[in-house]
């Protein structure tokens, strides 16, 4: 025995050693792996409470959970990163891995997918949403082509939120409102002076007085806390505003396969799910301002609305112009987004 174990002094020696290497890698697994965990930034331009950010809270979730903590995301809500007016350019120059984009910001960089911005009746965000994925998918337009599209959504439609209470289209004339894109279009049509700004700009104009109210979803009122000044609501589901969530291209085509299959099996999911939870908070919004400030809700009549979509016939003319102009088959996007409404929106 004692030959044996004199003999076998180098063995034990070997064991002694494979022993403490392997401790040692153990020890090191936890940090081994979340030293390859990879993070990537998402830049996003309106403040954390509003339905753009809860979606990305959403979607960084989402993407933990099915990469099993492979990827993490560092959300920047509120400009902390990049700015609405310099979302697009960043994520392309890669300051943010990625960053989401109210396409209403940038007047004829989409010609394809600003038909979403003209008065189309889509009356929900979800459908909205779903509409604006699918004519993505089928067509992945070239104004996208410099970036990774993750996924889409619309705002729900958009209403007149203001300080005084506008009841018929005639007090619309000379009226300062905010709209952006195709909201801009329609207060200026409607005969208002519209002022263009991204809605991270908003609430500083609307302390300044340089805006009577504004044109977009209601979800404003509670996560701008607007309701608090601008107590008269005029329902006018007039264009929604579409937004796309984009991802610097050099990043995306250096993340490995699996990882890219999780964020490609997301995008159709989370516009929906975007739709659905500004539908549902849409209605919160309103209840939460009614209880909290008293604020009051204007129905125009029927002639009343009739009057304005005959007045923004227009729009959708002055679109398809726009987009042949660039190539795009105006006539035939139309007709799929007519038919993708009807699909969806019940
Ligand atoms: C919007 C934008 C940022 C935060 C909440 C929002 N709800 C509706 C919109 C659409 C809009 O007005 C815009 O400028 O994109």
């Amino acid at each position: 025995m004692k030959a044996h174990t004199r003999q076998a002094t180098p063995a034990r020696k070997a064991a002694r050693f494979l022993a403490a290497a392997l401790l040692a890698a153990a020890c090191l697994l936890p940090g081994v792996a979340r030293a390859q965990a990879l993070t990537l930034s998402y830049a996003n331009f309106p403040p954390a409470p509003t339905f753009p950010c809860v979606q990305m809270e959403r979607w960084a979730e989402e993407v933990r959970a099915r990469t099993q903590g492979k990827v993490e995301i560092q959300t920047y809500p509120g400009s902390t990163l990049l700015g609405a007016k310099n979302m697009w350019s960043g994520v392309i120059q890669g300051q943010a891995d990625i960053g989401c984009i109210s396409m209403a910001y940038q007047p004829g960089v989409f010609p394809m997918m600003n038909v979403f911005e003209q008065p189309l009746g889509f009356s929900s965000a979800t459908a909205a949403s779903q509409a604006l994925w699918a004519l993505y998918a089928a067509h992945k337009p070239e104004e996208f082509s410099r970036v990774k599209v993750l996924t889409l959504f619309a705002s729900a439609p958009s209403n007149i939120m203001c300080k005084e209470p506008v009841t018929s289209l005639d007090q619309l004339k000379g009226m300062e409102l905010r709209g952006s894109g195709g909201a801009s279009q329609v207060l200026e049509l409607l005969g208002a002076t519209p002022v263009s700004m991204p809605a991270s700009d908003t609430p500083e104009a609307l302390q300044k007085g340089l805006i009577k109210g504004v044109l977009s979803s209601f979800d404003w009122l509670k996560d701008f806390n607007f309701a608090e000044y601008l107590k008269y609501q005029t329902v006018t589901n007039f264009v929604v505003y579409p937004f796309a969530v984009i991802m610097n291209l050099d990043k995306w085509n250096a993340l490995p396969d699996d990882v890219k299959a999780v964020f490609d099996g997301l995008s159709a999911e989370q516009a929906e799910w975007t739709g659905r939870y500004l539908d549902a908070h849409v209605q919160e919004s309103l209840d939460w301002s009614r209880e909290k400030y008293g604020i009051e809700v204007i129905e125009l009549p029927q002639a009343e609305l009739d009057k304005a979509e005959a007045a923004l016939a227009v729009m959708i003319d002055a679109w398809k112009k726009s987009a042949e102009a660039k190539g795009v088959p105006a006539d035939q996007i139309l007709a799929e987004v007519k038919a993708l409404r009807q699909k969806y929106d019940k």
